[in-house]
């Protein structure tokens, strides 16, 4: 069985994610931890609790690890407003307690507490900065060996970014430009790395067709949090928005959805293109999702949230 441990940055596509790790047979999940990055920390901490409460149809013994890492490069605060509005859904409040506990250390060292515990490699999904990873390899290296493989929403390869402020120059996608400085931390050690960055992320937008799809399915509870979570945040031309961390998750369960490509690749840290992820012949090995099998990627989506 897959072992999974989980981190992600708060933002509604990050929950869903969880939702569907949550939702997932055959999967173990090892651990949760959460970094106020596209979100703010509190809410999602208490989010995922409640949504553990309500969804963890395995039974898995979960806790929520709250992450106190700190950005470079801090998320516009509308953006991460979400995460307040979502912890407020009716659904997540329905029974009017919280069970599931926060767990007793911050996120980078529960990391490393349960890979260390773990008796088999674990399968590490992150779908927000690689912060609360670079910070673990930073005090425990020996990780490593526990870390079967990283799926990685972040970066992209075809030289477009998702970043635009006067701090930057338009080159970076915003988990890699959250912290530039930790995605070369985890590109410097030998964990093997998919990556799910822009170029096929943006594939998949979260469009009027989806919602309507989730919406028609509401009786399924799961359906039900999903198309209320996305009423949360809207795509405008200047920010839009895509099913990012969703693939990612989707890829890291049902890895026949993604076509990949092995690339090298290097990261800038200082300047304007700080968080640019490029192709380059001394970087390091990377397998790239150039693609998704969309058919496959939302028969797997319904399957899952179909669960109860
Ligand atoms: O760059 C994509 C990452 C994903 O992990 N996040 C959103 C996803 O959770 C940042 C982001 C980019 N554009 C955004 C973002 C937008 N318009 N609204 C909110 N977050
Ligand atoms: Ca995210």
């Amino acid at each position: 069985m897959k072992e999974i441990y989980f981190n992600h940055d708060g933002n509604v596509d990050d929950f869903i994610s969880y939702l569907l790790l949550l939702q997932a047979p055959d999967i173990h999940l090892l651990g949760v931890g959460t970094i106020g990055a596209d979100g703010y920390v509190e809410p999602s901490v208490e989010a995922c609790r409640k949504m553990t409460d309500r969804f963890n149809l395995r039974g898995d013994e979960i806790e929520i690890a709250k992450s106190n890492s700190r950005p470079v490069n801090e998320f516009p605060s509308e953006w991460r407003m979400a995460s307040y509005s979502f912890n407020y859904l009716p659904i997540l409040n329905e029974s009017g307690k919280v069970t599931t506990k926060q767990a007793s250390l911050p996120a980078h060292l529960d990391l490393i507490d349960k890979l260390k515990n773990s008796s088999q490699a674990v399968t590490l999904v992150m779908t927000g900065p690689l912060t609360d990873l670079a910070r673990a390899l930073e005090i425990a290296p020996e990780i490593q060996d526990k870390i079967k493989e990283l799926y990685w929403m972040g970066g992209s390869l075809d030289g477009h970014g998702n970043v635009f402020t006067i701090t930057a120059d338009g080159s970076q996608e915003w988990n890699a430009f959250w912290d530039p400085e930790a995605v070369k931390t985890v590109f410097d050690s030998k964990i093997k790395i998919t990556m799910i960055g822009l170029e096929s992320s943006e594939e998949l937008p979260l469009d009027d067709k989806f919602r309507m799809h989730l919406s028609s399915l509401r009786c399924y509870p799961a359906f039900d949090l999903a198309g209320q979570g996305y009423s949360l945040i809207v795509s405008v031309p200047t920010a839009e928005l895509f099913l990012w961390d969703v693939l990612t998750t989707m890829c890291a369960l049902y890895p026949e959805i993604a076509t990949v490509k092995e690339v090298k690749a290097k990261v800038v840290t200082e300047g304007l293109a700080a968080g640019k992820t490029y192709e380059d012949e001394d970087g390091r090995p990377l397998t790239l999702v150039t693609k998704a099998d969309k058919d496959l990627f939302f028969k797997k989506v319904d399957e899952l949230l179909m669960r109860k």
